[in-house]
């Protein structure tokens, strides 16, 4: 029996997360978290019967708890109720699927209780990998990448030396606006960047592909993930998304993991690892696929590719930064006041103005954020 808390059980993973449990009857769910959406949340209760369930949105969690009366569901709430169900005693695996920096304490609060962590919040290695992957060393846990590209690096690498790794290819799909030019991406909409060719996901997570942000926190992650450093991530652009991402080796040998683009399997893959179960989804067909085709990401039109690049070597709060300037500007383009090409500018902007602290406490960590949140909504709505 797998004991896993879903953390985020509400959004794309999240809700990915259990059917796959409602398909294994080896899956048990332990504890549930969500940020607001209660009505999802009590179905979800309601069907996989948890121990715990947390609300980060205190007066929701209220409105929950009486919903729920008749079930024995322990109802959290707050930060506080976010790292409880993080930590309970008898869960295995936690599943980080929260969007945002609230996931970086309940995910340090699994590691210390010494729950094996599948990792599918980006900004706790982005921006705590320094914290992270030491603890999880010392608690002896495993970050088990759910992350699709994290996962086929993870899946290629199973058996080998890791230092034999030459390189990693990170591959991209390079989003919606692929092809594009800067005079051309000034005038895009929400619904434009909403259009990704072959992933369904969710809407913040979309945009940051079209912007190729998320590419940028792909290789923070792969850095932190597989020790590897930066020279050595190579992103390549394949527009079909069937390699997923592969490892070349010092021999000249890439392993490569591919498939189509579904998140049940890498999702699944880190619940079962080192078992892979069998998973009904669609087989790749060559011959109707025909071609695999390659590109060099164009970094000069997606500069937040570059920016992460350089946000990564500086290290320190500076990739925390560049998140949380992405973070404020993507939800200014959402709610449709801020511009496209705004977002990559003001990452950079932000990124230019900021005193970088090496080494920074999660504390800090907040701090740069809250920091560069409101200077990023200033900078916007002049
Ligand atoms: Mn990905």
């Amino acid at each position: 029996m797998k004991r896993i808390a879903v953390l985020g059980s509400t959004g794309s993973i999240g809700t990915q997360t259990l059917q796959i449990a409602e398909e294994n009857k080896e899956i048990e769910i332990t504890a549930l978290a969500a940020g607001s959406n209660i009505e999802l949340l009590e179905k979800q209760i309601r069907q996989f019967r948890p121990e715990a369930a947390a609300v980060f949105d205190e007066e929701k969690a209220k409105e929950l708890k009486i919903k729920t009366a008749d079930l024995p569901v322990k109802i959290l709430s707050g930060m506080s109720g976010m790292t409880e169900a993080a930590a309970l005693q008898k869960t295995d695996i936690v599943v980080t699927s929260m969007v945002g920096m609230i996931g970086i304490r309940p995910t340090i609060a699994a590691i210390n209780a010494g729950k094996d962590i599948a990792l599918a919040n980006k900004e706790t290695l982005v921006c705590a990998g320094h914290i992270i992957i030491p603890l999880a060393k010392e608690k002896g846990v495993r970050i088990l990448p759910v992350d699709s590209e994290h996962s086929a690096i993870f899946q290629s690498l199973n058996g080998e030396d890791k230092r034999n790794i030459e390189s990693i290819i990170l591959t991209a799909s390079g989003g919606p606006f692929r092809g594009k030019k800067r005079e051309e991406l000034k005038n895009m909409t929400v619904s434009d960047a909403l259009k990704h060719p072959n992933w369904s996901m969710g809407k913040k997570i979309t945009v940051d592909s079209a912007t190729l942000v998320n590419k940028g926190l792909e290789v923070m992650e792969v850095k932190w993930l597989f020790d590897v450093p930066l020279e050595r991530i190579r992103v390549v652009v394949h527009p079909q998304s069937i390699i997923h991402s592969g490892v070349e080796f010092c021999d000249g040998a890439i392993i490569a993991q591919m498939g189509m683009p579904d998140m049940k399997l890498p999702i699944q893959y880190a619940l079962f690892y080192p078992d892979r179960k069998p998973l009904n989804t669609k087989r790749v067909d060559f011959f109707e696929l025909k071609e695999m085709t390659f590109e060099k990401p164009d970094t000069e039109t997606f500069k937040g590719l570059a920016l992460a690049f350089e946000a990564a070597r500086a290290g320190g709060t500076m990739p925390t930064v560049f998140n949380a300037a992405n973070e404020a500007c993507v939800g200014m383009f959402l709610e449709k006041k801020a511009g496209f090409l705004d977002i990559a500018d003001t990452i950079e902007v932000c990124m230019e103005r900021h005193r970088k602290t090496d080494d920074p406490t999660v504390d800090e960590i907040l701090e740069a954020e809250r920091e560069t949140r409101e200077f990023a909504a200033r900078e916007l709505l002049r």
